[in-house]
């Protein structure tokens, strides 16, 4: 069975993590599967967003755990720096936005690599996991420096180390997650998200990401300078022009995402 499923549908690539029976954990085959097809998403011109989900019940259950212990396994020291640590980048420098839809249990290095993601909703029922602490592992995969940046450094640090199991609601109300939706009309509700972004200026979106990746590390003057710097690149796009005279026109504009 194919561990990662890709399917385009117009603009938008919907990319599933296919391990149903073991909760979508991840293996090697899968995360080097899914960095090829993060590849495949960054360099189709047509793709204009990305949808990450699970197949069957679970979003995933992070790392499988037989791998870990099996003597001819990769070992840890591997398993992040080719597999997680490449996913995570790949996702914050993919030039059009990425959203999780979180369909189920996302626990361990599976909620790290869904909260990393530009837009992250959940169904009603599904749940966020920083499960490591009760394997005596640290959260990565930028657990650590996502997650006390989204809800704060307390909340952060308290559902590391106690392992808590966070429903979509509290994630919610926590700003973990942009939104939940009640499970009968979540998909309805992802394809209208993906639909929008995916007919957004997606240059000027693929800005608006790097100007926010600086900023989780920059000082306010030097966030200003990379501001001015990306809105020169923003200004000479077509999408701005477009909108810009779509406005003037009083019509609908059409972005091509160039
Ligand atoms: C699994 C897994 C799993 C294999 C469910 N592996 N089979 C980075 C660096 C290097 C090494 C280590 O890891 C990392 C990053 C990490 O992600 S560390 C954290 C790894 N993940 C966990 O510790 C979570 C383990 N799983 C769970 O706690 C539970 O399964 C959750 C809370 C996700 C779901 O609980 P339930 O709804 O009760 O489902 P379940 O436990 O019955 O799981 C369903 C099946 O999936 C089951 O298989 P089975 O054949 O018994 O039906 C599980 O064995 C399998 N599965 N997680 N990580």
């Amino acid at each position: 069975m194919n561990p990662i499923l890709f399917e385009i549908k117009g603009a938008i690539a919907i990319i599933t993590l296919n391990r149903p029976e073991k909760f979508n954990a991840f293996n090697t085959e899968m995360a080097s599967a899914l960095q090829e097809t993060l590849d495949v998403c960054e360099n189709n011109k047509s793709i204009r967003c990305v949808q990450i989900t699970g197949a069957g019940k679970a979003f995933s259950a992070g790392q499988d755990l037989s791998e870990v212990v099996d003597p001819n396994g990769p070992g840890l020291k591997k398993i992040l720096s080719e597999n997680y640590n490449p996913i995570v980048k790949r996702i914050r420098n993919l030039s059009k936005p990425v959203i999780a839809v979180v369909n189920g249990v996302a626990a361990g290095a599976g909620a790290n690599i869904a909260l990393c993601c530009d837009v992250v909703i959940a169904t009603e029922s599904a749940s966020f996991i920083q499960a490591f602490s009760k394997i005596g592992l640290i959260p990565d995969s930028g657990g650590t420096y996502f997650l006390p940046r989204l809800i704060g450094f307390q909340k952060a640090s308290a559902l590391m180390m106690l392992g808590d199991k966070i429903m979509a609601t509290e994630a919610e109300r926590i700003g973990m997650i942009y939104k939940f939706f009640p499970d009968e009309i979540f998909y309805k509700e992802a394809n209208k998200i993906a639909s929008t972004l995916s007919e957004l200026p997606t240059r000027g979106l693929a800005l608006t990401k790097q100007a926010l990746n600086f900023s989780l590390e920059k000082n306010f003057e030097q966030q200003l300078q990379i501001e001015d710097g990306l809105q020169q690149e923003a200004g000479v796009t077509n999408d701005f022009k477009e909108g810009v005279t779509a406005f003037i026109e009083k019509r609908k504009p059409e972005f091509s995402g160039s």
